[in-house]
């Protein structure tokens, strides 16, 4: 009995290890009003496993204010101006709406596997 718990326990340990060193931090940049990558290109869809990250950097001359109401993770970033940034790490899988308060026009789609 107790063995099996400890086995257990391990099993648990290192897969949440693994977990732990493959998590990656992705920056999404806000530009023009969009959801851009670090190459400048728009986002509109992003895959990302449990655990990462990614970082909003505000990259326009005035303020935005990321949120979420998705079931997965719900959030709400506040307004940030140009060069600031703001990090939200996706806990759960799922996939989630996020957009804008200030702009409503802008959306993207992340995919929690
Ligand atoms: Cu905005």
């Amino acid at each position: 009995m107790s063995k099996r718990i400890l086995k257990f326990s391990l099993a648990t340990a290192l897969a949440f290890g693994a977990a732990g060193a493959q998590a990656a931090e992705y920056v999404v940049g806000q530009k023009d009003k969009t959801f851009v990558d670090e190459a400048g290109n728009k986002v509109e869809h992003m895959t990302l496993k449990v655990g990462d990250s990614i970082r909003f950097l505000n990259e326009d001359p005035f303020f935005h204010n990321i949120f979420s109401l998705s079931d997965v993770k719900t959030f709400d970033l506040g307004s940030f101006p140009q060069g600031d940034s703001r990090t939200v790490t996706f806990d759960k899988a799922g996939k989630l709406d996020i957009e804008c308060a200030i702009h409503p026009q802008m959306h993207m789609v992340v995919e929690v596997q």
